[in-house]
């Protein structure tokens, strides 16, 4: 199969023990994170070729995103390295009651300064599947809305299918004057694969879609379709909270002609949601490239998904046997 592209920022993440407010904290544990790094390491570890496009600084944090990719078998010959920063957020889990909340550090890092002219995108592109990018670029201002049209652009030329993830993260966008809507609406009308529930369908089409139920979501999908000729494929989870601890989730693929929803999976307990997204992207994105049926699509990103919320940290590490072995419904200790 040929390679997938991941394009977007990495950062490095910090996250206080359980139950210890950040304001408070005096140890942090560190993980490697970025929406798009995640897909490129789950994607890698299932076997699948991928190579991730991004800048990283020339200093031990960029060194150490690196090499998580390496460790994963990303292949990093287009992280460039260049002086700068690496990007930092800081993740406080849910607690008790207490909700999970995110705090950036990430203004100025080096990918954030970088241009488009960085990159060598027809070496990056060559002979790829799929260029996989999100939402998340170009929510930083107006270089990253540069960096994710650059990046779309080449690929069109190249004549690579997209997969745009919607991953809108609304305080990235209210950091400054922008206007979402038309940014993304431009991305997504150039992709094949939008990953996006009914909530992102709404904000691209300026129509409210909320409400619950299967026949709600195939009316999204159906609008998201009429208003992009590109698009094949919408692949979305649907999540219900239980409690602190426990929820359920389903993953619901739709296709032109046709549609798929999984049951649901009960999961307890939730270790850590952050990522799950991205887990359930490569899921998706394996099977679509091996030519698999919506119902195949559907499942992997559930299984995929499903184990990420077992995991600490922003990214998911399967084997394919690991992967064949999980069942989302029943999940036991293997000895
Ligand atoms: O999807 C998970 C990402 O949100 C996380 O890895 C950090 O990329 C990140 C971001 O910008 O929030």
């Amino acid at each position: 199969l040929k390679p997938v592209v991941c394009f977007g920022e990495m950062l490095l993440r910090l996250s206080p023990p359980s139950g210890t407010p950040l304001a408070r904290t005096d140890a942090l544990a560190l993980d490697v994170g970025g929406a798009e790094a995640n897909v490129a390491i789950a994607l890698a570890g299932l076997g699948q070729a991928t190579r991730m496009a991004s800048i990283l600084p020339d200093n031990p944090l960029g060194r150490r995103a690196r090499a998580a990719l390496g460790e994963a078998g990303v292949d990093t010959r287009f992280c460039v390295s260049v002086q700068g920063r690496l990007g930092l957020y800081f993740f406080e889990p849910p607690s008790g009651p207490i909700g999970g909340r995110v705090t950036y550090d990430r203004a100025g890092s080096a990918f954030v300064n970088a241009s488009p002219d960085d990159f060598d995108w027809s070496q990056i592109l060559d002979g790829a599947g799929l260029l996989h990018l999100s939402g998340i670029t170009p929510a930083l201002g107006p270089s990253g809305v540069a960096l994710a049209r650059a990046a779309v652009k080449a690929a069109r030329e190249q004549e690579v299918p997209i997969c745009f993830d919607g991953n809108y993260r609304s305080n990235l966008w209210e950091g400054w004057d922008s206007d979402p809507r038309t940014i993304l609406t431009d991305l997504v009308s150039q992709a094949t694969v939008l990953i996006g529930n009914h909530r992102d369908i709404s904000l691209l089409l300026g129509q409210d879609f909320s409400g619950e139920g299967p026949d709600r979501r195939r009316e999204a999908a159906e609008a998201a379709f009429a208003a992009f000729d590109n698009l094949e494929l919408i692949a979305s989870t649907a999540r219900h909270v239980e409690s602190s601890t426990a929820q359920r989730l389903a993953a619901r693929i739709d296709l032109r002609e046709s549609h798929w929803q999984t049951d649901e999976v009960r999961i307890d307990p939730v270790i850590d949601r952050i990522g799950t997204g991205d887990a359930f992207a490569a899921g998706v994105l394996l099977r679509w490239l091996e030519g698999g049926s919506a119902q195949e699509m559907a499942k992997t990103g559930l299984s995929l998904a499903a184990m990420k919320h077992g995991i600490v940290g922003d990214n998911l590490s399967v084997s394919r046997a690991e992967l064949d072995a999980f069942d989302p419904a029943g999940a036991d200790v293997s000895r």
